[in-house]
């Protein structure tokens, strides 16, 4: 074969690695300054008289996921996702607002959404109260072991057909996940970026295919998951029952923070709106305001 097609399972600084089929390719980039994230589709080839295939043009993508740096600018992160998975665990202790915002960050961009709930070995109780929050927003929560295999054919299901984006705080087992659901992808993986840049690397999004039609990615370090700072009033859309009760407010333009006629705090003060969601969604909104300012 010296042509095709492939699909990008991880993207280095000098090139890419594409699965064409059975095969895993390391491609280099050719020409004008390519970005290409993990999940795009490429067409691949051999040049002639260079040493190695490259990688001649990205597929139009279905999306891409982005998260912001340092700065305040949206950096890619995989692309042609269909749903985004949230791992947290009782330890370490979850940070909720995190959740929030990548569970905002999803419904911002149409993807479906699933919090797994690993760890299950060590209890969950700590946890279940924000869980049952959760759960009454209509989030699917899984609760698994990656260690000891609990709730892994159930999560399966979950997973099937799909591309899904796995996000969580590190420590709470996303590595573990991946080798329990594709012990042999996760090897592989693992040989191959080592030939790639030498080292292992911790940074990037690798993708590992589960079976023909479902891949999960492991997005290390994704932690800052919003969408662009201009969308200041996307803060609002990404929580659904906040974007569900502001049809009530006496303004359209209602920020939910100091206005009267606020349907938002109205539930606020009824206890019909967990304290804590609204809390996070005004950290969404003050984090636009800076990054926007
Ligand atoms: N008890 C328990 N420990 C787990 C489980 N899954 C992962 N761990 C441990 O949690 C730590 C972090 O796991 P890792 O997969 O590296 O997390 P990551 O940073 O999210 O990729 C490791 O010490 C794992 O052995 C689990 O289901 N139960
Ligand atoms: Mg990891
Ligand atoms: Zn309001």
């Amino acid at each position: 074969m010296v042509a095709g097609t492939g699909t990008v399972l991880a993207s280095y600084g000098r090139g890419v690695l594409v699965q064409a089929g059975a095969i895993t390719l390391q491609c280099a980039l050719s020409g004008r300054k390519q970005r290409i994230v993990c999940g795009d589709r490429v067409s691949w080839a051999y040049p002639p008289s260079a040493d190695g295939p490259s990688v001649l043009a990205v597929e139009p993508r279905r999306n891409l996921i982005e998260r912001i740096d340092a700065r305040g600018r949206p950096e890619p992160v995989a692309a042609n996702i269909d749903q985004l998975a949230i791992m947290v665990a009782a330890q370490p202790a979850p940070d909720w607002f995190l959740v929030d915002r990548y569970w905002a960050g999803a419904v911002l961009k149409d993807l479906g959404c699933l919090l797994i709930v690993n760890k299950l070995d060590l209890g969950t109780d700590a946890i279940q109260p924000e869980l049952k929050t959760y759960r009454a927003l209509q989030l699917n929560c899984a609760e698994v072991s990656a260690q000891s295999g609990a709730g892994i054919a159930g999560l399966k299901l979950a997973l099937a057909g799909r591309v899904t984006l796995l996000v969580g705080q590190s420590g709470v087992g996303k590595s573990s996940l991946v080798n329990a659901l594709a012990p042999e992808a996760a090897a592989q993986t693992a040989e191959l970026t080592r030939d790639v840049e030498g080292r292992h690397t911790t940074t990037t999004a690798r993708w590992y295919p589960l079976d023909a039609d479902s891949a999960l990615i492991d997005a290390p370090g994704v932690r800052d998951f919003a969408p662009p700072a201009h969308l200041v009033r996307a803060a609002e859309r990404g929580f659904i029952e906040i974007h569900a009760l502001s049809v009530a407010c006496r303004f359209k333009d209602c920020r939910h923070m100091e206005e009267p006629g606020c349907a938002v705090r109205s539930a606020l003060e009824l206890g019909q709106l967990a304290a804590r969601r609204y809390e996070s969604y005004r950290r969404l909104c003050r984090l636009y305001e800076k990054l926007a300012s």
